[in-house]
């Protein structure tokens, strides 16, 4: 077993005697925790669950000797930091879910209103400054905003802090940021230097880090940069039409949970389209309240990651937004939440095909649907061109009635006027509730920047 966890844990221990267990425990807690947070896996052969251990008491203090995580950072380097962002005519900020880890919201924002720099946020970071800051352009990468992919292609300082230019931001890394000095900060030196050449490398845990840095920088007013990242961001807005379409559109549906929930609440995705229409329509207001499955992301985290969340959060409400495919991995789970009074507020957009993909088979493969529609049956074409009027094949699985069987509420809406009202109902109902909206099947995700394709190259979608 701990052969099988090491590669995908932080740290794995196998314990062979049972005196080792509370200094394991005590190590294996602080090394979640510490640096970059990650987890620990301990093995625990049956002969050591059934021995005794008497008069046991944890150790007080811990040392391992190779793993001394750095937190304050290079006083040198935040000096060249510093100098950096005076000098620098067009900065930009690009932040990650290293600020989350950290609790560096507060330092962030200050630094934000003494520098004026425009941020861009990822996925794993939104919420670390609430999207209607000023100075917010929006996320950045593949499936980004506008605003955001232009300040990364035009920037000339990119000041990276907690994140890990995973390729999803960066696309191509010939073309990536290609005007820009580059600095990152990061807890974790195996990240520096990983992906993209870096110009200023400061490893050190980012709150302790924008603290330094903070003293050492000037006040820094609006300038000509300013005024065009902002002039991006007021043309290129996120859209969609529900007017024009009489079939619930998955954006309208994300979009109407933002007037209902306040701002405690936490959001939780699976992975797919609905994961990024969550990311890019949702209003997020706080850090550690958008819980997404990143990198490589897993579809069926939504539904057991929110019963987690309601647990360590009761008075929070808790929505998981999910497709029709992600739901199905883990469906078992709304036992758990019946058994367990549970209460999370699962919305599935169900397009009735494994959305993502089917997107991709879309623009990149000749709209060959092959496996991913989920209402395919005997009598579907081998390859079928999308759901045309006539399909036979409406073996959908009724999520409904699913829930249902567990002992769970289940609602739905099919036309866009009974989305508010199924939400509305759905929200006030007390215990574990599954919303389902059948929405557009054939939806895409834009704009779309393709994979490994620079920035120049972004497919804004239809209007
Ligand atoms: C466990 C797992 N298998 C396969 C994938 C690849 N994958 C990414 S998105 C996706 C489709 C998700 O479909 P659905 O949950 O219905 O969401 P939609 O894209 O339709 O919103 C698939 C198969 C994955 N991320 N995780």
């Amino acid at each position: 077993m701990s052969g099988l966890t090491r590669p995908i844990c932080k740290h794995s221990y196998l314990v062979q005697k049972i005196e080792e267990l509370p200094r394991i425990i005590k190590e294996a807690f602080y090394i979640a925790r510490s640096g970059k947070p990650g987890p620990v896996s301990i093995d625990l052969p049956v002969d050591v669950v059934n021995a005794t251990l008497k008069n046991y008491s944890y150790p007080k203090t811990i040392s391992l000797a190779s793993y001394k995580p750095n937190v304050k950072g290079n006083p040198r380097q935040i000096e060249k930091l510093s100098q950096a962002i005076k000098e620098a005519k067009r900065p930009l900020l690009y932040t990650g879910g290293g600020v989350i880890s950290s609790g560096a919201s507060n330092e962030l924002i200050k630094l934000l209103e003494k520098t004026n720099i425009p941020i861009v946020i990822t996925l794993m970071g939104l919420g670390c400054v609430p999207n209607s800051h000023r100075l917010f352009l929006g996320m950045p990468g593949m499936h980004g905003r506008v605003a955001a992919n232009y300040a990364l292609m035009e920037c000339d300082l990119l000041i990276a802090i907690g994140v890990r230019f995973d390729d999803r931001v960066t696309g191509n890394l010939n073309t990536f940021a290609k005007k820009a000095k580059i600095a990152h900060v990061d807890i974790d030196p195996a990240e520096i230097g990983k992906n993209i050449k870096v110009d200023i490398p400061v490893v050190g845990d980012v709150k302790s880090v924008i603290k330094d840095l903070l003293p050492k920088i000037d006040k820094r007013e609006p300038n000509d940069w300013n005024r065009k990242t902002e002039e991006w961001r007021k043309k290129y807005k996120l859209k969609y039409n529900q007017q024009k379409n009489d079939k619930i559109l998955p954006q309208y549906v994300v979009d109407c949970i933002n007037n209902l929930v306040d701002s405690n609440t936490i959001i939780v995705t699976d992975v797919g389209q609905h994961q990024m229409w969550a990311a890019l329509f949702y209003h997020h207001k706080k850090p550690r309240s958008f819980l997404s499955s990143g990198g490589l992301g897993t579809m069926g985290f939504g539904l057991p990651a929110a019963m987690g969340a309601a647990m360590a959060y009761p008075k929070r409400t808790v929505v998981n937004i999910a497709g029709d495919g992600s739901i199905q991995m883990n469906i078992q789970e709304l036992a758990t939440c019946a058994i367990n009074k549970i209460a999370v507020k699962i919305v599935v957009l169900n397009n009735s095909y494994l959305g993502m993909v089917r997107q991709w088979q879309d623009i990149f493969w000749k709209k060959n649907y092959s496996k991913t529609c989920l209402k395919q049956g005997p009598d579907c074409p081998e390859n079928c061109r999308g759901p045309g009027k006539d399909c036979p094949n409406i073996y959908r699985p009724d999520l409904v009635k699913i829930a249902e069987a567990n002992g769970i509420k289940g609602l739905r809406a099919i036309k866009p006027s009974e989305v508010d009202p199924v939400l509305k109902e759905g929200l006030k109902t007390e215990g574990t509730v599954l919303m389902e909206f059948i929405v557009k099947e054939l939806e895409n995700v834009y704009p779309m920047i393709p994979a490994g394709k620079s920035i120049n190259e972004i497919i804004m979608g239809e209007e």
